[in-house]
């Protein structure tokens, strides 16, 4: 693995960037597709699944007769271990509801803060290599719960028209209103507009390929909301000498086999460790089914060597990692500083893995640097905050006047008036004239 040794501060934006991934013309792609599906609903959208799923369908609804088919062929063992992972999803994401915000702000206003379900999202599941079922939980999971009254999922279907069984069990599972097979940017395009098959829906949520990326930006100007402006998975781990390099090199692994374009990078203040997991990383990934895909990411991916603990958390708040796991004797110093990162794992025992899966945290984050910035798929996801107030007589008399001198100074007086008409009725009604 490419190693790096001390590098200077005015390094780091090389070093840590992600590997570039242009594909020209996809804007182009994208709105042709857009428009299209725009003008002639399922008709486009079937044209598209043929053309790159290279399957005619007659329909696109999963019937019940699909799921039940698909839920018989999957083990009983994958059931159990699916239903225990979703209840541990539902236990922490349950956890994240919070109470009505109210308050009275001045005498005679109240103000308070309400959630309320989105009414409709759509969920996209990638088919691809490994049709990843756990993403199925992870969006599903919070939906309901949140309470959202229709939640769609779409997935393309492979040669044979099918979806995989395990998405198509998880997705019946947690109570998916429609299982739609659509993937692409089609997908996307019909979810963002309706089609006699695809509902419009208010927001899209889940990961997909620089194509379904860019239709889901694109999906944002039509109005539709987005969970995240989503890229390659990634995972930076911070250890030092009292890691076990063989754990670190089996997280580093775990992620470099999504795909090509993952990333992986371990900041080091040893050595010796860094050698250790470098060597450990050749042995285990020849054991490894997708060796091909996950050699292609771990020669994008570093280790770096860093003189002292401050500069390693510098360092890692700049790359914002989508997942950050922590094996130091000072892992305190690590939970308490970090500033950005999607979701991040404690000590030896805590692999990626369980979060990917298992534990509860959602595995749906934001990747590229957006950790700055954005937070990964929660409850408040499916939510909206409304807020309400009510003022009372005596409200309108406390505050009314201060409103009316704002709204002079603005120049808008039929701001003011909506206050004065009301303050020379509650006079008038005082005064008994
Ligand atoms: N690590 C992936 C999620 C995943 N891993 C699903 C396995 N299955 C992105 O966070
Ligand atoms: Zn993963």
């Amino acid at each position: 693995m490419n190693k790096t040794y001390n590098p200077n501060k005015a390094d780091w934006f090389e070093l840590l960037k992600r590997p570039t991934q242009t594909l020209e013309n996809i804007e182009n792609t994208v709105n042709e597709i857009f428009n299209d599906v725009q003008r002639q609903g399922d008709k486009a959208i079937l044209k598209y699944t043929e053309m790159f799923d290279g399957v005619k369908l007659e329909g696109m609804i999963v019937s019940s007769e699909e799921i039940e088919n698909a839920s018989n062929s999957v083990s009983e063992e994958l059931k159990q271990a699916i239903q225990f992972a979703k209840q541990n999803i539902e236990t922490f994401h349950i956890a994240q509801k919070t109470k009505r915000v109210s308050v009275e702000t001045s005498k005679g206003i109240d103000c308070w803060q309400e959630k309320r379900p989105i009414q409709k999202v759509g969920l996209y599941i990638p088919g691809g290599t490994a049709p990843l079922f756990s993403t199925v939980l992870m969006l599903t999971v919070p939906a309901n719960i949140a309470g959202c009254k229709e939640i769609v999922l779409c997935s393309p279907p492979n040669k044979e028209g099918k979806i995989a069984n395990e998405i198509l069990y998880t997705a019946q599972l947690c109570g998916v209103t429609k299982i739609i097979k659509v993937g692409g940017i089609q997908a996307i395009a019909g979810l963002t507009f309706g089609t006699e098959t695809l509902p419009q829906v208010y927001k899209i949520f889940g990961p997909g390929n620089q194509y379904v990326t860019v239709a889901k930006q694109l999906a944002t100007k039509y109005g539709v909301a987005i969970d995240m402006p989503a890229g390659p998975s990634e995972l930076l781990v911070v250890a030092d000498d009292t890691a076990n390099a063989s754990y670190v090199a089996s997280d580093l692994l775990s992620q470099a086999e999504h795909g090509a374009d993952s990333q992986v990078i371990l900041v080091s203040t040893s050595r010796q460790l860094m050698d250790a997991v470098s060597s450990e990383v050749e042995k285990q990934i020849k054991l490894l089914p997708r060796i091909e895909m996950s050699q292609k990411a771990i020669d994008n991916s570093k280790l770096i060597y860093v003189e002292n603990h401050d500069i390693a958390l510098d360092m890692i708040n700049e790359y914002a990692p989508e997942h950050f796991i922590i094996c130091t004797e000072n892992e305190d110093f690590y939970v308490d500083n970090i500033a950005n990162a999607g979701s991040v794992f404690i000590g030896n025992y805590t692999p990626e893995s369980a979060g990917d899966y298992a534990s509860g945290t959602n595995h749906t984050l934001p990747t590229n640097g957006f950790s700055k910035a954005y937070s990964g798929v929660n409850l408040d996801s499916f939510t909206k905050s409304i807020t309400f107030q009510k003022i009372t007589k005596e409200g309108i008399l406390n505050i009314g006047n201060t409103i009316e001198l704002m709204a002079e100074a603005e120049g808008l007086q039929a701001h003011k008036n909506a206050v004065t008409l009301r303050l020379k009725d509650l006079i008038s009604e005082k005064s008994g004239t």
